[in-house]
């Protein structure tokens, strides 16, 4: 029977939170899921997944301020949007690049989120510079606060950052972190550490085992945690919180996670890693974890669980049905909002 420690805050977490945690992790997977199959059917172009991810993810969002906090994500962070409170429709509507779309009606890749009253900024295809915009708007936080500016109770207090540890060796990552230790910023930085960027491993990235070590090179704090335990997320990622809201400043957090499937829907893994390594890995799903973790803290029935996984199911075949019968987008609709009025044409005279 799995012990609740007091000394920790997920111990303090509601039986409906849990259960909040646990469902996000689950229709980011029957999502994901399901976007393989329809890029194989050749109704989606392209999908990034977040399979293995996903306690990481949802954990670290959990213990922010959701919905008001600025998070700056990258493309794999699927589950994290979920958290935050995008449903299948909202997913789908991004992957199909219908108008409706939130992030860009169709305008960018899929997985380049964004969505304004959820306080998430539009990333960049350049890996590791939204760690540069999310260190901007660390920044501006704490301007704001220091002339005075008055701070609503929806105002955010944080900035959380995603990437994966490959896009640790980008300049922008080092450039960011470096701003947020001389200024200690309320910045969280959240590697999402599966050990590939694409094909190359991380022993070709750097010379270090954790990616947190480099915290010390910005004065900023360090941590590493099991990124495939949901629970042990969120307490670090309180922690950070907690650290940033109180103005002690930035956090780099090294989460190891695995990812279960190849980089991207272009992407063959059979090329750079062994099956057998694949296997090993899925025995430690985060979902299955976290589902035995609240089966034994009686939070959970394995029928609860059952429940749980239909209704998601169901969630994103509706989806599917309502969003594949939309319209696409008009072809003159392409430029609508890229360029101001009146630009195009001079553009194009
Ligand atoms: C500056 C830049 N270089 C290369 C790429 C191509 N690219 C996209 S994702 C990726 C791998 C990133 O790996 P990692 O940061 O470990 O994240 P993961 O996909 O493993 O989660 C690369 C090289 C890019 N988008 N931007
Ligand atoms: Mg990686």
């Amino acid at each position: 029977m799995t012990q609740k420690t007091l000394d920790k805050p997920s111990a303090y977490l509601s039986e409906a939170t849990l259960h909040a945690i646990l469902r996000a992790m689950l229709l980011s997977r029957r999502f994901d899921e399901r976007a393989w199959l329809l890029h194989r059917q050749g109704k989606i172009v392209f999908h990034a997944s977040a399979m293995g991810h996903e306690a990481a993810q949802v954990g670290a969002v959990f213990a922010i301020h959701r919905g008001v906090d600025y998070v700056c994500p990258y493309y794999r962070d699927l589950a994290m949007m979920i958290a935050l409170g995008w449903g299948a429709r909202a997913l789908m509507l991004d992957v199909y690049a219908k108008p409706g779309g939130i992030s860009s009606a169709g305008r960018q890749m899929p997985n380049h989120f964004s969505d304004r009253r959820l306080g998430v900024v539009s990333t960049s295809a350049p890996v590791a510079v939204q760690v540069v915009h999310a260190a901007g708007m660390a920044f501006a936080i704490k301007y704001k606060a220091r002339l005075g500016l008055p701070t609503p109770d929806d105002a955010p207090r944080l900035a959380l950052t995603t990437l994966g540890e490959g896009s640790t060796s980008q300049g922008d990552f080092h450039e960011a972190l470096n701003w947020a230790g001389v200024h200690t910023l309320p910045l969280i930085c959240l590697v999402e550490n599966n050990g590939y960027a694409i094909s190359v491993k991380l022993q070709a990235q750097m010379a270090i085992r954790d990616v947190s070590e480099r915290a010390a090179g910005y004065g900023i704090h360090g941590a590493v945690v099991d990124g495939m335990d949901a629970l042990a997320v969120y307490d670090t990622v309180y922690e950070a919180a907690q650290r940033a809201y109180n103005g002690d400043g930035a956090t780099l957090i090294d989460a190891k996670v695995y990812r279960f499937t190849p980089h991207s829907s272009d992407d063959d893994d059979r090329s750079y890693r062994s099956r057998e390594e694949v296997e090993a890995a899925r025995a430690n799903d985060p979902i299955l974890r976290l589902r035995q973790t609240l089966i034994d803290l009686g939070a959970l029935t394995a029928a609860d669980f059952e429940e749980m996984d239909a209704e998601v199911r169901s969630e994103v075949d509706a989806a599917q049905a309502e969003v594949e019968a939309m319209p696409d987008p008009a072809p003159e609709d392409a430029l609508a909002d890229v360029f101001a009025p009146g630009r195009v044409d001079a553009w194009q005279s």
